[in-house]
């Protein structure tokens, strides 16, 4: 047997794609709730609006209503045998502006309902603090991670957690995917550290300015769930991707490693305490210091206990001569990997690259790992008969799974557990579509906003089951 018998098999969603219910239970308003549906076919991108503004279409408000349906969904998952079930707190339904003094009761009650459902089950809950989301008042009156004093806000919010569910929950991570704002874009500094940019920001600056803060953040939450309770274990979230080189050339290869530092050094600072050397060169170089003695020490006091990180796809690098020296990443320099299949949203697909991650990450830190998110983004077709033949995800998750267990078998990596994504359809993040469906429970409501939210199961769901039941030995259909 490859996984020991507490192996944390289950499904990972987060609280804004999936629970909607956006204004109750004193929930305040989220950057999730003010960004706009995308569409895949058309190629409309997401928006972020100034506030609500009525007219616009913003999914996040009603999600799955997995917030008045969660009994019924655990009921499923549970049926499927799962040991563990990852989701994100809603920031907002616990400080609805992020600047309060005392919490929101009734959010934190809805935490505790829904753990307690779980434990029912004996399923583990695995919580991100902030999952692409802040209250949206902290991003428009503070600006975000780009002032200091979303750190206090964020550890606040943090401690209040971990006193409250520390006995119902043990596994944590502090910001999901925190590196993806590596690639300079203002969707992504909106989707991490819920900064607003102006007109004449320097959005660069602003992204290591905030994720700086955000790292400082996440240490001191680490530091303070050691000190609440010693058997806490707080991980980071890196949103993975391995970086191949696009051919033998040295200056792909060396494209490719740069392309590597720039997006992966979140990590070097969350699982070593320190900033990595080229980051600290680029500093220098660009004149920013605003890193102090005080943070350098949080930093090293805060490290983590694991690493979780999800993986979809991979990429190839090209140099095409825009970094010279710096060999600093643009995606532009990711070009199509001729030997990789892609999905309908051109995320290339790559079982062997999460075996070479695995390894990555095994190679530097030697922590445990998770890998709290991996699932494959479709269109469905619902038969005449009601049925859903999802072959193409089965096919996805067992050759990850094969991957995994072979890192574990012939590379002797550390994984803890594997939370698949999402184990029910729920709103994608990059595109804000129902349309692109990762569940094994398929959810009766599209792009369109027709259907009333009935669930049903896919081809997918008995064999998940079996792939629990069989502790992984057996992915066949
Ligand atoms: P969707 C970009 C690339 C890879 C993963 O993504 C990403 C993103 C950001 O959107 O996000 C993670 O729904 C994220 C989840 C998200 C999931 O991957 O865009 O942690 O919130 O839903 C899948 O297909």
């Amino acid at each position: 047997m490859t996984f020991n018998k507490d192996f944390l098999w289950g499904g990972a969603i987060a609280a804004h794609q999936a629970e909607g219910a956006w204004q109750e239970g004193g929930k305040g308003i989220s950057c999730s709730d003010v960004e706009t549906a995308g569409n895949n076919v058309t190629g409309a991108p997401r928006r972020l609006t100034d506030g609500v503004i009525e007219g616009e279409d913003y999914p996040n408000h009603v999600g799955v209503d997995f917030y008045h349906r969660y009994k019924e969904d655990i009921a499923l998952f549970a049926e499927m045998g799962f040991k563990a079930f990852r989701t994100s707190i809603a920031w907002t339904r616990i400080f609805p502006r992020g600047d309060e003094e005392t919490p929101n009761e009734e959010g934190l009650q809805f935490y505790d309902d829904l753990f307690d459902e779980c434990h029912k089950y004996g399923i583990e809950p695995i919580i991100t603090l902030s999952h692409f989301e802040m209250p949206w008042t902290l991003a428009k009156e503070y600006g975000g991670f780009r002032n200091r004093e979303a750190i206090d806000m964020f550890v606040k919010f943090a401690k209040v957690c971990f006193e409250r569910y520390q006995h119902k929950v043990k596994y944590w991570m502090t910001f999901n995917e925190i590196n993806n704002q590596a690639d300079v874009s203002q969707h992504n500094l909106i989707q991490e550290g819920a900064v607003l940019l102006k007109k004449d920001d320097d959005a660069e600056y602003l992204m290591y300015l905030s994720a700086h803060h955000e790292l400082v953040a996440s240490a001191l939450a680490v530091k303070a769930a050691h000190e609440i309770n010693p058997d806490l274990q707080v991980g980071c979230m890196i949103g993975m991707n391995a970086v191949y080189p696009a051919s033998p050339n040295p200056t792909d290869v060396m494209n490719a490693l740069g392309a590597m530092h720039q997006k992966y050094w979140y990590v070097e600072v969350h699982a070593r305490g320190h900033y990595p050397n080229h980051i600290l060169k680029k500093f220098e170089r660009k004149g920013y210091d605003f890193i102090t003695e005080e943070d350098k020490k949080i930093l090293s006091q805060g490290k983590v206990d694991y690493i979780g990180f999800s993986y979809y796809m991979s990429f190839a690098s090209k140099y095409q001569g825009r970094n010279e020296k710096t060999y600093d990443y643009f995606s532009e320099d990711f070009v199509r990997n001729t030997h990789l299949k892609a999905s309908d949203w051109g995320w290339q697909i790559d079982p062997l690259g999460l075996r070479w991650c695995l390894n990555w990450f095994h190679d530097r830190f030697e922590l445990p790992m998770m890998i709290v998110e991996n699932g494959f983004g479709a269109y469905d077709k619902v038969e005449a008969d009601g049925t859903i033949d999802d072959q193409y995800r089965i096919d996805y998750l067992a050759a990850h799974i094969e991957a995994m267990r072979d890192a574990v078998d012939y590379d002797g990596v550390e994984l803890l557990g594997y939370t698949m994504w999402s184990p029910i359809d729920i709103v994608s993040a990059s595109t804000g579509e129902y349309d692109k469906r990762y569940g094994f429970i398929y959810v009766n409501y599209n792009n369109n906003h027709e259907g009333d939210f009935s669930r049903c199961k896919k081809k997918s769901f008995d064999w998940y089951k079996k792939v629990i039941a069989t502790n992984g030995e057996d992915l066949s259909e």
